[in-house]
């Protein structure tokens, strides 16, 4: 049963995973060996950790024309639809260069620029997701990337997922490695004979991946490294409780580590959503995982008002929040933090995990309090321009240099003077 708790010290939050000694020196080993050897490290880790020989790294023609085989014509006809929706959405994100022209004729300005190459990780196993390469590829093409490279770990048969190619495909990403691990980020960091580095590397994966991502930040960009998926939902009694129960399940069935909570005003309906779910869980394929996440990290918190159960989502700051009030316009403007906002009935998590547009990856564990929602801006950088007129330097040149002198650095006064002396001659 899921557990009903207090309001007053209710959290989610867990201690960021830094994995074990052991994990981290694998994964420096890892990424020293690829630094120096290139590909043959890589081939080498693909047979020790995938347990395969792979003749080329890169996918073929041949392979992506069999995933096209494989994919049911409807699923590809709704990859084709969901990324046309993720594409319409992130346009609007888009930003322009911008400049601007003073009366002293000094020109200031941005410059937007896209990133020019950029590495997508996509895991293997169960959590391979096309929908993630949809969500990771589509706001760097509408960014202007150039060049996305996808690595994902080869299978057993030394295939990847076919939905994974079949969505790569559809947004014309042709370069994929068959490379996982702390190997693949190592790669795209430092590049190896076959793969190119990269500016950014952006996706989710496992331990190892994230430990690998983080240690390289610095001479590649990186996305978040994500926790754990979780959803809040705040209801009241005009919510229906198999909705709720459906909705919590489906983010307990990502991972046992997943959090699913109710925050409700309406002590009938945490009653009712407790044996909803219960009900639920006992017939869905992957029981085993939903159940662990339910049982360890499935709450229900009884809240006396929306007002305090607004204070206790905004203290959790969850990834996923779906508001299943009566009127849930009406409480926008109370909504601090929260990844991602689902508003009313229909609005089930999946509509955004899959379909509506806006993207699914989103910021985990209390994070959404200072960071956002993947987005166009995270595979766009800036550069300032400046244009300063002769009249400004003569008007603020003296400012400037005394600026310069107080900290001690003679050489940029005399960068301003020689100008003023020049200038005024
Ligand atoms: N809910 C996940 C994303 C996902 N769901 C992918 C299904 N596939 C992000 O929290
Ligand atoms: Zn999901």
């Amino acid at each position: 049963m899921m557990k009903i708790v207090e309001a007053a010290n209710f959290s989610t939050r867990r201690d960021v995973e830094t994995g074990t000694k052991t994990q981290r020196a694998a994964v420096l080993e890892i990424l020293q060996a690829v630094k120096n050897e290139g590909d043959a490290a890589v081939l080498r880790f693909t047979e020790q950790f995938d347990r395969i020989t792979l003749d080329g790294m890169r996918v073929t023609e041949e392979e992506f024309r069999q995933a096209l085989d494989e994919i049911d014509s409807e699923v590809r006809d709704a990859i084709r639809e969901a990324a046309a929706n993720i594409r319409d959405y992130h346009s609007r994100q888009m930003r322009q260069s911008w400049m601007t022209t003073q009366e002293s004729g000094t020109m200031l300005g941005q410059l937007i620029r896209p990133l020019q190459r950029v590495g997508l990780y996509v895991p293997g196993g169960t959590a391979a997701y096309p929908s993630s390469v949809l969500m990771n590829a589509i706001p760097a093409q509408v960014a202007g990337v150039e060049e996305i490279a996808v690595v994902t770990p080869p299978g057993k048969d030394g295939a990847v997922n076919p939905g994974v190619l079949v969505a790569a495909y559809e947004l014309g990403v042709k370069e994929v490695y068959k490379v996982g691990g702390a190997q693949a980020i190592a790669a795209l960091t430092y590049g190896t004979e076959t793969i190119k580095p990269v500016d950014k590397i952006v996706g989710p994966g496992n331990i190892y991946v994230a430990l690998a991502k983080r240690e390289v930040f610095g001479l590649v960009d990186i996305d978040m490294v994500a926790g754990p998926s979780e959803i809040v939902v705040l209801a009241d009694s005009s919510a229906n409780p198999a909705y709720v129960a459906a909705d919590l399940l489906s983010q307990a069935e990502h991972d046992a580590m997943a959090s699913a909570v109710l925050v409700t005003t309406c002590r009938e309906l945490a009653q009712a959503v407790q044996q909803e779910v219960e009900q639920q869980l006992a017939v869905l394929p992957r029981k085993e995982i939903a159940e662990a996440s339910i049982r360890e990290h499935g709450a229900i918190c009884v809240v006396d008002s929306v007002e305090q159960g607004l204070d206790v989502v905004n203290r959790l700051a969850p990834e996923h929040l779906e508001v299943m009030l009566e009127d849930p316009m009406a409480h926008i403007g109370k909504i601090k933090n929260a990844g991602a906002i689902f508003l009313g009935p229909y609005s089930s998590e999946p509509v955004g995990d899959y379909f509506a547009g806006p993207n699914h990856v989103l910021p985990t564990n209390g994070t959404a309090r200072f960071s956002s929602p993947l987005n166009v801006d995270d595979f766009l950088k800036k550069s300032s321009l400046i244009s300063y007129s002769r009249q400004d330097l003569l008007a603020h040149g003296a400012k400037i240099i005394a600026l310069a002198r107080q900290e001690g650095l003679e050489a940029h006064a005399r960068a301003i003077q020689v100008r003023l002396d020049n200038e005024q001659k």
